[in-house]
Order: structure tokens, then sequence, then C-alpha cells
């Protein structure tokens, strides 16, 4: 039993991955016009768009990051990744890590061990609206249906100035309104054209890369039927006379068939959400404004391309296929009975004087230290009492209890909230207006419909529950910059009481990120011990700068500037990466496969059928491969007694580690 533990342990730490893959990004501004408008995007190796990720289950992902933006700092977030154990990788700064300063970087490194559609973003102050956020691909060996290619849409809201002077110029809602976007892209461009072959099915990955509204979309002359919504397989659901949406952070994938011939185009016709932006709002449409984009379904380029369909008018409350009626593939039942229920009542107002949003009253405000390093470093007398977290709308959540979120949306407005680190499961969400939570209707699903993240409508609500099974720091917060920035956010502490011996402390080189900052690793959310919160902010402030970073005195100057810092365009070299032990060796930037390294990782795990922790050590030898992402990893497992060989294994390690004791 021990031994098969190890082995699942072993597979939990990475060194089992089916392939490793690789890849070595330098974030820096470059030029792009994805809409006619000539403007400073964030690029990621001097390209932009930003690159799709293609990974296939069972991989191992290792990205390094380098920050050569040189006026932002930065953080790439992995969004509907869960992270199972690597909570650490998730890239969520002022929660899991410290922002990356310019001139300094950090490596993600993490399984894939869930298919579909996910994407990368930066997560750090109002960031990635600029430009920094990209598709993540998990295809999947053994698809539960048939399809012969796979293609990827994104959609997005775009505007023509950076984000800095957009939030600081937003008051935003409640008391404002958001800036409008200036375009709407699909696949970051507004001349995208996709070529397809006749007599083949697709499965189409929508993804809304967008910071505000949701959107629409229709594929003309093609039937969808809905197979996966946010990377979960669902029954497969014609959308038939209805149409799909997605909101801010969510994915839906569609199969669609093409014609038998290659006789005629077909357009992609999308919309920005115009309830979101202007009915709700109370806003008056300005002439000649343009939610719409197009794309096109590309049969013979020989061939003119057609103009979308006009819709004259859509119902929001009938005409979509609504999320919740889906049912997840796996049929997983309903989790029950509930050991936790946290209430969630959102709303907006003025706190200190300034339009903010609030949860329970509360409005976000970022702490000193990262809540995952002070869930770390606070002691296990403190760990579990949220008063240690500060102002971050924290709620504590043992291990493996069903947790059940009641979302009350206050506002006249929705919101799109998102979860890291799970799939939750949706048991109720009201149409517009639909009224605040009283209990449960009697006609909750028994398998009802898993996401990461869903739509709460105006003046309703929603319930969602998760096992609580992945410890660590999850943000819980509102998919929409404008809003995450006025502090529309919570944080799920899950299990600290277990962190000893279920989640990784964070890497060096992830300390190496803090001291560059500089930020403080250690304490509560002041950096003080255990409930003196003397010197932590709790003041909202008018007004934001976005990710823009101050140098800190005595910190060197950022090797690649801002366009607007610099007196040309000349590409400016990275240095060369710093070997950074232990988990990281060198690395070829020019091959993206890293040199041969070892990594030994020790921690305790508890038991309570073995009298004392049992200390554990993992050995990992990576040898490098014939080419790239052909890696071989070997090593042992060392519990105190005796080695175990490190061998493939898809055996989850909180369940084995639940066997082992
Ligand atoms: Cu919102």
């Amino acid at each position: 039993m021990a031994k098969l533990s190890l082995l699942a342990l072993a597979t939990w730490v990475g060194l089992a991955a089916a392939k490793d893959v690789y890849l070595d990004w330098k974030l820096t501004w470059v030029n792009a016009s994805p809409d006619g408008f000539e403007r400073p995007v964030i690029g990621i190796n001097g390209q932009w768009p930003c690159p799709q990720i293609d990974v296939d289950v069972g991989d191992q992902l290792i990205v390094d990051v380098y920050n050569g933006l040189g006026n932002e700092s930065t953080a790439i977030h992995w969004h509907g990744m869960r992270q199972h154990g690597t909570g650490v990788m998730d890239g969520a700064v002022g929660v899991t890590q410290c922002p990356i300063a310019p001139g300094s970087h950090m490596q993600y490194h993490f399984d894939v061990n869930q298919a579909g559609a996910y994407w990368y973003h930066s997560h750090n102050m109002g960031q990635y609206p600029d430009g920094l956020r990209g598709a993540l691909i998990v295809h999947d060996p053994n698809p539960p249906f048939h399809y012969d290619d796979e293609l990827t849409l994104t959609l997005s809201d775009w505007y023509h100035q950076e984000m800095p002077g957009l939030l600081d110029a937003a008051s935003v809602a409640p008391h404002g309104q958001e800036p409008l976007p200036d375009s709407a892209l699909i696949n970051d461009s507004t001349n995208t054209k996709i070529k397809v072959l006749p007599n083949k099915t697709y499965l189409v990955h929508i993804i809304c890369i967008g910071n505000w509204p949701g959107h629409f979309w229709v594929i003309d002359g093609h039937e969808m039927t809905v197979v996966a919504v946010d990377g979960v397989y669902t029954e497969p659901h014609p959308a038939g006379d209805k149409f799909l949406r997605v909101a801010t952070g969510q994915r839906m994938s569609v199969l669609i068939t093409t014609k038998p011939d290659a006789s005629q185009n077909f357009a992609i016709w999308d919309t920005m959400d115009v309830n979101m932006m202007f009915i709700f709002e109370n806003r008056t449409i300005p002439q000649n404004y343009n939610p719409n984009a197009t794309a096109w379904l590309v049969y013979d380029e020989a061939k003119p391309l057609p103009e979308p369909p006009v819709f004259h008018h859509i119902d929001f409350g009938t005409d979509f296929v609504d999320d919740v009626n889906l049912v997840p593939a796996d049929h997983a039942p309903l989790l029950q009975p509930v050991d936790r229920q946290i209430i969630l009542d959102t709303s907006g107002g003025l706190v200190d004087g300034v339009p903010r949003f609030t949860v329970n009253g509360k409005t976000y405000i970022s702490p000193k230290v990262p809540s995952l390093y002070t869930a770390n470093t606070v002691g296990p007398e403190f760990s579990s009492n949220p008063e240690v977290y500060g102002q971050v709308n924290p709620f504590v959540v043992k291990h493996n209890e069903v947790v059940e979120i009641v979302i009350n949306n206050h506002h006249n407005n929705l919101h799109p909230w998102h979860l890291h680190g799970h799939h939750f499961q949706v048991l109720q969400r009201t149409p517009v207006d639909g009224g605040f939570y009283k209990g449960l209707t009697s006609n909750v699903s028994t398998t009802p419909i898993r996401r990461d993240t869903i739509m709460v409508q105006n003046n309703g609500h929603t319930v969602i529950r998760f096992r609580a099974d992945n410890p660590g720091v999850w943000m819980l917060h509102c998919h929409v910059e404008w809003h995450v920035e006025v502090g529309l956010m919570a944080t799920i502490i899950e299990a600290p009481e277990t962190f000893h011996h279920t989640l990784r402390a964070p890497p060096k080189s992830h300390y190496d990120t803090c001291a560059a900052f500089p930020q403080p690793v250690s304490g509560n959310a002041a950096g003080k011990a255990g409930l003196d919160m003397t010197g932590l902010d709790t003041k909202a402030k008018a007004g934001s700068r976005g990710a823009l970073y101050t140098p800190i005195k005595g910190t060197k100057t950022p090797a690649v500037a801002h366009p607007s810092q610099q007196s040309s365009q000349a590409p400016v070299s990275k240095p060369s990466p710093k070997p950074y032990a232990p988990n990281v060796g060198a690395h070829n930037a020019n091959d993206y496969w890293p040199v041969p390294h070892v990594d030994d990782t020790s921690f305790y795990v508890d038991s309570p059928n073995k009298p004392h922790d049992h200390h554990v050590t993992i050995h990992e030898e990576a040898t490098k491969g014939p080419g790239p992402n052909q890696n071989t990893h070997s090593g042992y497992v060392f519990d105190g007694h005796h080695s175990y060989p490190i061998q493939d294994s898809g055996d989850d390690l909180l369940d084995d580690l639940n066997d082992w004791k």
C-alpha cells in the first residue's frame, strides 16, 4: 500500500508526466493594430497575438516567464487549471505569488490532467486587456465523441487606450461607467479567416478572453452541438433554434459538421453583450457604435466572403441555451450533504468615499503578504483564523467539506464569477431580477453541470457547490477587470490545516520573485506575527495605476522599456537566464527544452496510523530527449527506509495519501 501511494506521490509532483512542454517566454511591449488602430500591446517573444498553447492530457507544462515590459509588473494565471497539489503555480498576484517585477522572471510548472478549452492571462492589476492573454487547449487522446480536427475562436472586447489610463480615469459601476470598448475581436483580429474542409466534423473551442461584456456568436449555416463548458464534457446538447453565449472567462466547445462541398464560404457573426454595456447601465448607445465582429469559415479562398446575418431582436431571457440545464457527461451526482454554506451578498457603493464593489459589505484590498504565503508561514494555530488574511474577504473551509456558496447579486448588471482551483456544480441560477436566495427550488439537478465561471444575473443569485479536496488559496471573483480592480473579490482558504503535508511550499524561484519586487513573504497579511495587524492597509483608495511599476530605490533599472520610454523600437536582447536551484536547471532558450537537471524535494506526510510525521524525499533526474518535449524522467522516492522507483501512475495523490494512512 505504501509503495503504491508513494508512486502516486511521484505523479503528483510531476515526475511521471507523459511529456514536458517547455516554453520560454519573454514579455515585451510590441505594437499591433488588430482593428486598424495601432497601439502598444503586451506580446510574448516579440509576437502578438499571444500564442495558443497546445498540450495533451498528462503533459507537464513548464513556462519560464521573463518580464521585459520595463514599466509594469506581471504574472500569468492558467484559467481553469485546477492545479491539484500545485496551488503555488496558480499565478494570482497577491494570492499565490508576488508580482514579477520588470527585469525579473519566474517559472511555472504543473501537470495538466484535464482536457478541453482553457486560457492564460495576466492576473495582475487589470493588466490582461492590454493583450496578455491567449488560448490554452488541452487535447484529449481519448475524446468521448468523434471529430476530425479542432478550431479555436477567442472573443474579446478591445480598447485603443492602455489599461493604466483607463483604470485611472474610470470610476466604473456602480457609480460611474466602464470605458466603452472600441471594437470586438475574434482571434485578436477583425479579419479572421478560418480554413475548413468539406465533410468534416470540427471541435470548435470558443473562449471569451475579454475584459467586460460577454459575447454571443453564430456560425452561419452550421448547426452547433455543445459538448463541453469550461473544459467539462457535457452530454451532447444541440443548440437547435437557441443561441449560445459566453461571459468573460467562460469557454464552450461545440461540434460542427462542414458542408458536403466547398461551393460557398460562411460568416461567423459575433456581438458583445449590449444589455450589459448599455441597457442595464441606462447608457445611450453612441451613433455608429458597432458591438459586432465578423470572421469567416473559408471553404474556398477564391469565393467571396459573405456578409453576416442580421438579427433584429434577441431575447436574452429565453433565446439562449441555459447552461444550468446542461448535463455533465460523467453524470457526477449532486454533492451532498452540505458541510459549510457561505452566502455572499455582492453589491456596490461608496467605501471610504470611493466607489467600490463589496462582498458582504467589504471591498477586497490587497494584503502586504500574498495570502498563500501567509497560510504557509503564520503557523498552524493561526492559519485557520480568517483574521490573519486581512481584508481579502477570506473564507476558511476544512479539508473535504462539501462547500455551498450562494452569490446574491444586488447590482443592476450581471457579473461572471470565477473560482480558481475547482470546477463547481451549478445548482441554480435565476434570470434577470430573479431575486435573492431563499433556499433551493425543488428542481435542482441530481447531476448538476460543473464549470469554473458562472454568470450571476442582475438582482438575482446563483448557488454552487464543490468539495474542498484541493488544499490551497483560491480566488473567487467577478471576471470583469474593471470590477476586480474595485474590489469584487473573495478568497477561499481551503484546508490550511493540511498545508504542511499536502501543499508544497513555493519553490525558491518564487521567493526570488518576491525579493526582486520586493514584497514580504511571511507572517499575516500585514507581515506581522499572529493577530498583530498593525500597518495593514485597509482603506480603499481612489484611482488606480494598474500594473505600472515604481522602481524601488536601489533596484536595478529594467532592461526593456515601454514604447513611451524608448527612443526607438529596436529590440532589446534578453539577459541570459540565471540558473536557479533547486527546481530549475539552466536551459537553452533556442531549443525549448531543459538541459538535464536533478531535483530533490522533501516534505512531511502526516498519518494517524503512524506515530510520527513521515519524511519523504523525491529524487528526480530529467534527461534531455532527442528533440523538444521528449525528455524522460527517472528517479526514486525515499521514505526514510526504502527507495521506490518512479513510474507512471494516473492515481490521485490525495486519495492515495488517505489510503496510505
Ligand atoms: Cu463584475
